[in-house]
């Protein structure tokens, strides 16, 4: 039901017990969800964080420079500066500024260049001489992503345990708290006598009586205005349940944000409303340091003033499918087309699903489970790199850098773990992969390195390795706990096995699928979810609980970042075209995979790899691990599904068993032989039992 015909329908009840005097709109029924969390409840409240200008608070925190200096943080010399803070901004300094103009529009500008990885060094460093280092330089981004993580730990910190708790990471500088439980404790603590006692009759249904409070206050909070038009509910009205809700709400966000700015340092702005959709709109509505409060009464006329392609999953082809078919890109032209019409013109499930997001309706839920699916350390060369002994500095770059993330993941407490590695290599328009299972007790740094090692030692084999412009090197095929002992874990290979092959058959279903639908990509999540369903696999790959309507992320967000800033989306793309036979189209960038971010910050929201334009840096991320996810399952399909399949067949499981270094290279280049077509494919069956493997 809309907020609106909610709000009105018991507007002037009179009910039993209370005549004459007017009842809430919400129910016992109602307040009660509030502690499950229930997502259509009424009373649900949600609040989304941005951190203002992340990279370059953190460059400032770390130097101590103080608030009011201007600061951008800077890539390479040339390229367009990826973070600019207020100081800068009132310059009108902006991510399309490359140094040398910022300069010019503020001499005084402190331009922090991002910390680097050099070749044949084993750290990432801060480096005066970074941007003349393109050559031998890769960007790291591990400064934010740790700030990022203890940003999440102040945050889960400060808010109360148990089930009153559920915080999503939504990208390196970006969270979500569902609230909902614990502002519905605090309002049985507050408001006990209204709240607290049981229902008339026992009756859940019945209406709650109207808070006592005629007047909130909302402290410095920005409060989403009614708008003239408003006449059926407006400021006069007394405040209900859901507006002390988003009050207390407020409170708890504003402490949260206290938290942050006294132990880290940070500003960040924020949005509280009833759902996802709205707060993230709220957060990015006032800045810096700032709170946005969307009360479900201002939901209407705070949406219309919005042209629908600034909402999430309507910034790429299906808004433009709106857009064309309407001829408007204005949410209030849009609000007075009728459902059916929106269904006739835009299928049933979009047409839907926009009638509800015009309206602020969005039932996706905060996820607190989500993490990362994958990692990827590349490079691209400028000029190329020629010999085995520069391949190889890189592979230790990328084994140390990878690795590092896998500590932070808590891979040394077992928590969870890769299971393959994979190694991209680029000559000319040429991209060769070649993948390989991680023995558990092969989770180390220099192991890495040595299957990495072996995978490129495997396409050297080929020949045609040089010059070399691209090499990249990833895990996936993330698994949770690790209970206790990583020596029995590696006896688990065959169910591993099983896994990768069942994943590969299942990609092998929905790729097909969806590669003849490309608009699928940027549909509303009901039906990405569906068709992803019925062929398992991608979300598989990339997703634990996410769902991917909720938020059209699909992966933890640090991982999303390197992927944007280290030419991911190239990677793959490669893959694609080499497949195609269509070369390396759309280059306008060479030295993308610095990618480095040159591109995100030119073009921030357009897919180098197809012609999507998506609608902001999540709904990018999200298409381009969609990508990746299917790159790297296609990889599955093509060559280690194969490998395994002979594997089972033979006595590779006993040598994984036998452990060692011998094992894992044994491992990984039974791997990287099967994936060499020439030797065809024969798929085996599933053996028992895998079948029964359930893979969501
Ligand atoms: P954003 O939250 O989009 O921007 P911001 O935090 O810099 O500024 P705002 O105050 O407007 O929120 O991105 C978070 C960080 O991600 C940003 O500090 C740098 C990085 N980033 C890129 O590297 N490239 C990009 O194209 C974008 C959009 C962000
Ligand atoms: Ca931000
Ligand atoms: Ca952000």
């Amino acid at each position: 039901m809309s907020s609106s015909s909610f709000r009105n329908r018991h507007r002037d009840s009179s009910p039993a017990g209370a005549p004459g005097r007017k009842r809430s709109q919400f129910t016992y029924r109602h307040f009660n969800q509030m502690a499950s969390y229930n997502t259509s409840c009424p009373l649900r409240v949600v609040a989304h964080l941005d951190l203002d200008c992340f990279y370059a608070q953190v460059e400032m925190v770390r130097l101590g420079i103080p608030e009011d200096k201007p600061l951008a943080v800077q890539q390479w010399e040339r390229q367009g500066l990826i973070a600019v803070n207020y100081p800068a901004r009132a310059f009108k300094i902006g991510r399309h500024c490359t140094v040398t103009e910022a300069r010019r529009l503020c001499p005084e500008l402190i331009a922090q260049h991002v910390a680097t990885w050099r070749e044949g060094d084993d750290k990432w460093a801060y480096r005066e001489d970074a941007a003349e280092h393109i050559a031998t330089d890769k960007v790291s981004l591990d400064p934010y992503r740790l700030e990022s993580r203890r940003i999440m730990r102040v945050i889960k910190e400060h808010l109360p345990g148990g089930g009153l708790q559920k915080v999503e990471k939504a990208s390196i500088d970006e969270v979500f708290l569902d609230l909902t439980a614990h502002v519905h404790q605090v309002m049985l603590e507050r408001y006990g006598e209204e709240l607290g006692g049981p229902p008339p009759y026992g009756d859940v249904s019945e209406e709650l009586p109207m808070p006592a409070v005629t007047a909130l206050d909302w402290k410095a909070d920005a409060l989403v205005d009614l708008g003239e038009g408003d006449r059926q509910e407006g400021e006069f009205d007394d405040p209900d349940w859901d507006d002390v809700a988003l009050l207390v709400a407020s409170e708890i966000v504003r402490n949260v944000r206290g938290v942050i700015r006294e132990k880290l340092g940070y500003s960040c702005s924020a949005g509280v409303s009833r759902n996802k959709l709205l707060s993230k709109l709220g957060s990015a509505h006032k800045k810096p340091n700032q709170q946005t409060v969307i009360r479900n009464r201002a939901v209407g006329h705070f949406l219309s003033g919005f042209k629908f392609t600034k909402i999430r999953n309507l910034g790429g082809k299906l808004g433009e499918q709106v857009a064309d078919a309407f001829k408007t890109e204005a949410v209030s032209d849009l609000l007075t087309v009728p459902i059916e019409q929106l269904r006739q013109k835009l299928g049933d499930e979009n047409g839907v699903w926009i009638y509800e997001t015009l309206r602020g309706i969005d039932t996706s839920e905060v996820n607190s489970g989500t993490q990362i699916k994958s990692m990827l350390s590349a490079k691209s060369f400028r000029p190329d790199i020629t010999t085995v002994e520069q391949a190889t500095k890189w592979l230790r770059i990328f084994a140390a850098d990878i690795f590092a993330r896998l500590v932070e993941e808590g891979v040394l407490e077992h928590k969870r773990r890769p299971k393959t590695i994979n190694l991209h290599h680029r000559h000319g328009n040429q991209t060769r992969s070649r993948s390989g299972p991680i023995p558990a007790r092969l989770l180390n740094e220099e192991s890495l390195f040595e299957l990495a090692k072996n995978l490129f030692h495997q396409i050297t084999l080929e020949g045609d390795t040089w010059p070399c412009s691209n090499l990249s090197l990833s895990v996936a095929g993330f698994e949770e706990g690790v209970s206790g002992n990583m020596g029995i874990d590696s006896f688990l290979v065959k169910g591993d096995e099983a896994r990768v092959l069942k994943s590969s058959e299942s990609a092998r279903t929905s790729s097909s699928k969806e590669a003849l639908d490309t608009s699928t990509r940027q549909q509303p999540a009901a039906k990405r979810r569906r068709i992803d369903g019925a062929g398992g696999g991608i979300q598989r790959f990339l997703t634990t609980k996410r769902e991917p309507s909720q938020d059209t992320r699909t992966t933890a967000p640090e991982d999303d970042l390197v992927r944007r800033n280290s030419g991911e989306a190239k990677l793959g793309t490669s893959k694609t075209y080499v497949a195609s036979g269509m070369g390396w189209p759309g280059e306008p960038l060479p030295e993308e995979a610095q990618a480095d971010s040159r591109r995100s910050p030119i073009t921030p929201h357009a897919c180098s790899r197809c012609d999507a334009n998506l609608g902001g840096p999540e709904e990018l991320q999200s298409h381009l691990d969609w990508h990746f996810a299917k790159d790297l399952q296609e990889e599955e399909e093509e060559r280690v599904s194969q490998a395994f399949a002979n594997r089972q067949a033979s006595t590779a499981v006993n040598n994984a068993r036998a452990g060692s270094q011998k094992g894992a290279a044994a491992a990984s280049s039974a791997s990287a032989s099967g994936s060499n077509k020439s030797t065809g494919r024969s798929k085996k069956k599933p053996e028992r039992g895998q079948s029964k493997l359930n893979f969501g």
